[in-house]
């Protein structure tokens, strides 16, 4: 029939199979393939139909490399309803992930069946759209208004289970797919099993106050996106309009959706994401070390939260402490995370339990002996780490992978504390480990190719997303961080409070507002890294001064009650500290800055701005391999706002030649030291 769509008849049911790697998306060779398939069914000897995939899943969805370029007849929503109309039942045999449009081609067939292992969902609110095939129409008719409202809105795939109970699966079968949907297929035929048109089930009844609900809900959960606004309207309609109608408002919607730079910016992020796991020049086929055993150094919140990450997915791990009381301190971290995951519905009781008893811990390091990876995790001490390093390298079994979790030390010196350098990486996980996906994976000078591989598909493995970055102080995200903290610490000194730094910078869509992050990540973290530098290498003095003078009050932020906020001890709610503002009008008045009222645009530029220019040089030395690398980094682990596409996505989509400008300005106004364009945004901008 086609390349990608085959059709057969097998005794008196029509076998439509889809052939279309790796995920059998819907692009138009499938979409036209289908077509004609559900046409020849029509007129041949055939009774029912079976839809089903080959290869790991069924489809996967609309074929996302399509999106943006000029739609293609035969279009999904079209073809849905032809599929839908079919005189003779079709019936879905689901397998892997029935995703987006591939859901709803199951839901336009007029049964379905799924073996227990498939998932189904329709994340198109992850890639800033909306199910525009169909879906928002028939998930509300065959399950309900509020897990349709749940399903699209959440966009995260549920077991074939679950979808069974919902009824938007109607088996679940054992044993081989094909044959146990022929042998349904050839049942129906037997009952006189008609066509059961989903498009045609009546909605159940539910409280149509739900709407707002989940509209103020996701205004909260989605701030300033559009799509899950949408999702509602569209649900919504369901209720009040005919099929027609709403498949109308749906279509309509969808493409607001897909214009708009929300969508480019999220589906920007999916492709950068899968990128961002490739190395270039590294072989597909580098052969990987196994690991099947971890040893951790340090039981602190990240010692701990990194020994979580590996025990979640049945990898048994070692935590060493210095001594027994610290040991035990480390392990009851570990169990009261997990209680406390149970405690909200996060795991079972019986998942946790078999997840803490796989970390063990000791104080010796002998223990590690056999273990396939140690990754360091002590506080950021350049002698301490060398002294542990060449500890492991007398210890560890040859090919052992080790790894620092440095978020600023110097991976080739740590490296160069050991006789095996090439076995040598930087593991940077983010606080807390158990809980973040981001992992950046430093490759040092000589660290071998098949260790970088190795960590690359271990981090998937561990449920987290890797970038890898190359060896610089602060790596990819700390080292942009520096200068955002920098313009947001100018800002206040300059004349803004706290409150109007972090409202603007939410406002804008970051997770939590830089003054919080400070007061959260621990006032005394900069003021010690300060500390240990030569006055000369700390920067410009009006950019940290009130930390330190904050610091030295004792004020160290969210842990000791206070920072630049005040915090409630029991909600750790922060609230304004007037103390605060007098101590930046202070600090303003000894450097001689009169105090002027700053635009929350001009903070948000200039907060933004710093980020870009620094990853353009990040760009220039090699450090991250491309823009989407960075862009990952900044989403998955700064709270940057997916919607905006990362810092480098959303410099592009606004405009190189604008930002490069504003940054001139900015040079003209603060000097030539902190705002230089970097030599790639220039290239860029003058392009
Ligand atoms: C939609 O359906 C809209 C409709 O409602 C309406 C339309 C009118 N298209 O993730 P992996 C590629 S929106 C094109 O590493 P896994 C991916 O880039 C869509 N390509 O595998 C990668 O390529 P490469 C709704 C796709 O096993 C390769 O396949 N659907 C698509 O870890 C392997 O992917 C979704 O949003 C696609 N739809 O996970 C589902 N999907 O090798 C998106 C994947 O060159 N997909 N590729 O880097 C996924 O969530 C995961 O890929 C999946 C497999 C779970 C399926």
């Amino acid at each position: 029939m086609s390349e990608v769509v085959n059709y057969t008849v097998d005794g008196n049911i029509g076998v439509i199979s889809v052939d279309n790697p790796p995920v059998n998306a819907l692009s138009q060779p499938v979409r036209q393939g289908l077509h004609d398939a559900i046409s020849a069914a029509q007129s041949d000897a055939c009774q029912a139909i079976v839809l089903i995939c080959a290869g790991r899943t069924f489809i996967a969805g609309a074929d996302i490399t399509e999106f943006g370029k000029p739609a293609v007849e035969p279009l999904l929503s079209d073809l849905l309803n032809f599929i839908e109309s079919s005189g003779k039942p079709v019936i879905a045999a689901i397998h892997g992930t029935a995703l987006g449009g591939g859901l709803e081609t199951a839901l336009s067939a007029h049964y379905r069946c799924a073996v227990a292992n498939a998932k189904v969902g329709l994340p198109e609110v992850k890639l800033g759209l909306l199910p525009g095939a169909g879906g928002t129409q028939r998930v509300p008719r065959l399950a309900g208004v509020q897990a349709a409202l749940d399903l699209i809105t959440s966009g995260d795939p549920i077991p074939a289970s679950r979808a069974h109970e919902l009824g938007l699966i109607d088996k679940i079968v054992d044993g081989d797919l094909r044959e146990e949907a022929l042998a349904w297929a050839r049942e129906l035929v037997e009952q006189g099993a008609a066509p059961r048109k989903s498009s045609e089930q009546a909605i159940p009844e539910f409280d149509p106050a739900i709407f707002d609900g989940y509209r103020a809900a996701l205004e909260k959960r989605a701030r300033g996106q559009i799509a899950p606004q949408h999702i509602v309207a569209c649900v919504e309609a369901a209720t009040t309009h005919s099929f027609d109608e709403g498949l109308a408002v749906e279509a309509r919607l969808f493409w607001e959706c897909m214009k708009s730079p929300q969508s480019a910016a999220m589906r920007h992020l999916f492709f950068a994401e899968r990128q961002a796991a490739k190395i270039d020049g590294l072989p597909k086929d580098t052969p990987l070390r196994s690991i099947e055993s971890v040893g951790i150094i340090g039981g602190g919140t990240m010692g701990g939260g990194i020994a979580m990450s590996f025990a979640n997915v049945g990898i048994p791990v070692t935590l060493i402490e210095i001594d027994g009381e610290a040991l035990a301190r480390g392990l009851s971290i570990v169990e009261k995370n997990y209680a406390a995951g149970v405690k909200r519905g996060k795991l079972s009781e019986e998942k946790a339990a078999k997840c803490r008893a796989l970390i063990d811990g000791s104080t010796d390091y002998a223990t590690l002996a056999d273990v396939d990876l140690v990754i360091e995790a002590v506080f950021e001490d350049p002698e301490l780490k060398k002294t542990i390093f060449a500890r492991l390298d007398s210890v560890c079994k040859p090919g052992a992978i080790l790894a620092t979790n440095t978020s600023y030390q110097d991976v080739n010196q740590i490296a160069a504390a050991t006789e095996r350098p090439e076995d040598v990486i930087g593991l940077h996980f983010f606080s807390p480990a158990n809980i973040m996906k981001l992992l950046e994976v430093v490759r040092a000078e000589k660290t071998a190719d098949d260790v970088l591989a190795t960590c690359m598909a271990l981090a998937k493995r561990i449920r987290k997303v890797p970038v890898m970055s190359g060896v610089c102080y602060g790596f990819i995200g700390n080292r942009m961080l520096g200068p955002y903290f920098r313009e947001a610490q100018l800002c206040l000194i300059e004349g803004a409070t706290p409150e109007q730094v972090d409202t603007a910078m939410e406002a804008w869509g970051m997770a939590m507002g830089p003054v919080r992050v400070a007061d959260l990540a621990g006032i005394d973290v900069g003021y010690k890294a300060r500390q240990a530098l030569p006055e000369s290498e700390r920067g410009d003095p009006r950019s940290y001064r009130v930390s330190d003078v904050l610091a030295e009050m004792g004020r160290l932020g969210q842990k000791t009650g206070s920072g630049f906020y005040r915090y409630d001890p029991e909600t750790r709610k922060h609230a304004n500290d007037p103390a605060v503002v007098e101590i930046i009008e202070r600090e303003a008045a000894a450097f001689g800055i009169e105090r002027r009222a700053i635009p929350d645009e001009e903070i948000v530029d200039r907060l933004i701005y710093a980020l870009v220019n620094e990853g353009m040089r990040i760009i220039e030395e090699g450090i991250a391999q491309r823009p989407g690398d960075i862009d990952i980094v900044y989403v998955y682990g700064y709270g940057f706002p997916v919607a905006r596409g990362g810092p480098m996505h959303y410099a592009e989509a606004i405009g190189h030649q604008r930002v490069y400008e504003r940054v001139l300005e900015f040079r003209d106004r603060y000097g030539a030291e902190a705002w230089t364009p970097a030599p790639l945004l220039e290239k860029l901008a003058t392009a």
